[in-house]
Parts: C-alpha cells; sequence; structure tokens
C-alpha cells in the first residue's frame, strides 16, 4: 500500500533589472563523488528509474530545520515520489537549525531501524559520528541539501550546485550595479557545508572584479531578527553598501528588514538565496531585487529515488546536483511561479 506520513514537527516559525532579464537557470549536472560539475552534463538522475519499490520501506526525512519552506518543498517532493513508488516517508525537523537539537532526534530515529534516512545535516563535524554509526547499522543514509566533512558513510548526497549559486548571486548583484561598489554577504553559520559554499562562490566572484570591494562577512545564526540586526549595524559603518548577497531564506527576510529601516530600500541592492512566499512577495514589492531559486521537491525526490534504488540493491548515483535558476522582477510570474517554495504539500 501507498503510504507518506507526516510526524508533527516541533514548530519554528519558521527573501532587476533589465540586464538580468534572461533568467538564468542552471543545468542540473550529475557527476561521480568529488568531481567538479559540468553544466553541460546531462541531466541529473539519482538512481535507476523505478515504478515501484520491491516493499513499502521505512523512509525517515530528517530537515535542517521545522517550518523552512525549502524542507517543507522537499518533503512534499519526497512524500510525492513515495507515493508513487509505494514507500513510506516520516517527516520531522528541529527547531532551530542547531546540531545539539537535530542529534537526538536522530538518534532516536535510528534506535527505531528505519530502512533508509534522508537527512540535512545541521553541521559538517558536529553530525558525521552519528550518522557514520547509522550507516554503520545498515540503515542507508542520504544525504539531501547539506553534508559532512567526510561523507563516504552516505549512500548518495544530493544537493544544489551552492557555490555556482553563490556565483550567481554575485553576476546579479553586479546587474544591478554595474559601477561596482562595497558588497557585504550575510550568511547564517561557519560550518553549514551549503550556505560556506554560496559564501565562497559570492567572495571569489566578488573579489576577482576590482570595481566591487568585499567586507566580511557576517553571520545571522538562521534568524531573521539577527540579521535585520546586523544589517543596521553594518549600514551604519558603511553606509555606501551597494549591494547584499543574503545567503538563505531567513538571512534575506533580515536582511530586506535591515536596510528597509536604515530608509535604504531599493538603493542597496538584495540577492536572496531561497524562493520562498516571502521572498517571491518581497521581490514583488522591490524590497529584494533577486533570488536564486532552489529545487527542493526535486532533492526530496531524488532522495526517495536514492533510497529505494540503493535497498532495491539496484544502480545509485552517488553524488547529484540539482540546478538553480535566478528570478528577478521580469520572470517572477513564470519562472517564479514554478520555483517558488512550497509552505505545505
Ligand atoms: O537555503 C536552504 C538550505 O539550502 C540551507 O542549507 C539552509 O537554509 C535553507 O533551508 C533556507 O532557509
Amino acid at each position: 500500500m501507498k503510504r507518506t506520513t507526516t510526524v508533527a514537527v516541533t514548530a519554528a516559525g519558521i527573501a532587476l533589472a533589465t540586464a538580468l532579464s534572461a533568467c538564468t537557470s542552471s543545468k542540473p549536472a550529475e557527476n561521480a563523488a568529488g568531481s567538479a560539475a559540468d553544466p553541460s552534463a546531462p541531466a541529473a538522475s539519482a538512481a535507476a528509474p523505478v515504478d515501484k519499490a520491491a516493499k513499502d520501506y521505512n523512509i525517515q526525512f530528517i530537515q535542517g530545520v521545522a517550518g523552512d519552506e525549502f524542507y517543507i518543498s522537499m518533503q512534499c517532493g519526497a512524500q510525492a515520489e513515495a507515493a508513487k513508488l509505494g514507500v513510506t516517508v516520516t517527516t520531522q525537523g528541529p527547531q532551530k537549525f542547531d546540531p545539539t537539537l537535530q542529534k537526538p532526534i536522530l538518534d532516536s530515529v535510528v534506535a527505531a531501524k528505519p530502512d533508509a534516512i534522508l537527512i540535512a545535516p545541521t553541521d559538517v563535524t558536529a553530525m558525521e559520528a552519528p550518522l557514520k554509526a547509522a550507516a554503520a547499522a545498515g540503515i542507508k543514509v542520504v544525504l539531501v541539501d547539506t553534508t559532512t566533512e567526510n561523507p563516504s558513510y552516505a549512500t548518495a548526497a544530493i544537493a544544489s550546485d551552492n557555490e555556482g549559486g553563490g556565483k550567481a548571486a554575485f553576476d546579479a548583484i553586479k546587474a544591478l550595479n554595474p559601477n561596482g561598489g562595497k558588497v557585504m554577504v550575510m550568511s547564517t553559520d561557519p560550518g553549514i557545508s551549503t550556505a560556506d559554499a554560496r559564501v565562497k562562490g559570492f567572495e571569489e566572484a566578488a573579489k576577482a572584479d576590482s570595481a566591487f570591494s568585499y567586507l566580511p562577512v557576517q553571520y545571522s545564526h538562521n534568524d531573521a531578527a539577527t540579521a535585520a540586526n546586523l544589517m543596521s549595524s553594518a549600514l551604519q559603518k558603511d553606509p555606501d553598501i551597494v549591494g547584499v548577497f543574503a545567503a538563505n531564506l531567513f538571512a534575506a527576510e533580515g536582511t530586506a528588514t535591515g536596510v528597509r529601516q536604515a530608509g535604504k530600500t531599493g538603493n542597496v541592492k538584495i540577492v536572496g538565496f531561497d524562493a520562498g512566499p516571502n521572498q517571491i512577495k518581497a521581490l514583488k514589492e522591490g524590497t529584494v531585487q533577486a533570488l536564486v531559486a532552489q529545487q527542493p521537491s526535486g532533492i526530496g525526490k531524488d532522495g526517495v529515488d536514492s533510497a529505494v534504488a540503493a535497498l532495491d540493491g539496484g544502480t545509485v548515483n552517488p553524488k547529484v546536483q540539482t540546478g538553480f535558476s535566478t528570478i528577478t522582477k521580469d520572470n517572477v510570474d513564470t519562472e517564479g511561479a514554478a520555483a517558488a517554495y512550497q509552505s505545505a504539500c
């Protein structure tokens, strides 16, 4: 029987110019572990196609944080694929993007011995040993979105091209500020693989362009209020900042608030990673000028495909890189509508 289940997650309430007119979409690229993405490669596939799983496997999805539309969309993609294949996916997540809260969830999931775990680890070091132990206990571990320092224990790792996305964010800032100027990044926390890769991609591109000067990255701890305060302080110190790359949903929300409080909406250009409903609204209202949208639902689907293929003894691609697209006011109702994240399945 086809089933999908959602465990009540702990509540956490959980943001161009014509120069950028044509939406830029990265092509998903498929690659073996460790190899660089090849943008000209064919569309990624996580595993050999399966119509129906050999049995109703118990797959547990542990989000990076509950209530985040990125992970909700991933859950929706995982659930839809699970229903198709006749397996069960159960989802839960910590109240904050924090390994001290995520590890106990992982421990209790492992104790119940599911067939597979899909997880977005909240820290590159802190989550590695418990995940290694889960794999050693015979559970298939599929990393979705984030990874750890040495993911050799994992059956598969599926994530966006985060470094490429950071570079695309710089290209968007440059198109909005062709004369250059001071730019900064509002990130989440160091040690989160995705955000670190986005910062790297943006920083390298900004430093390579002599028209721009790169200010130190700020860490908002995945909290919009903290990002707003940090942004206000940054603008007091450097009132001539021309552009900010906000490296995820909450960073973008807070950055837009900080810029608005400084009375600089529209003057300081904001490019945010992620495309939740609030970010799409902010783009339409003009408090944010561009978004780099990931494909969380596709990551969830690929995660389930990888887990099922591994459990069925089939072929699994160990590393899958999914694409992203840059959304501006020009394509928000077309490509943006298709890329927008869900707040419920
Ligand atoms: O940007 C996503 C995700 O890719 C990242 O790892 C953590 O933040 C988000 O969930 C957005 O809030």
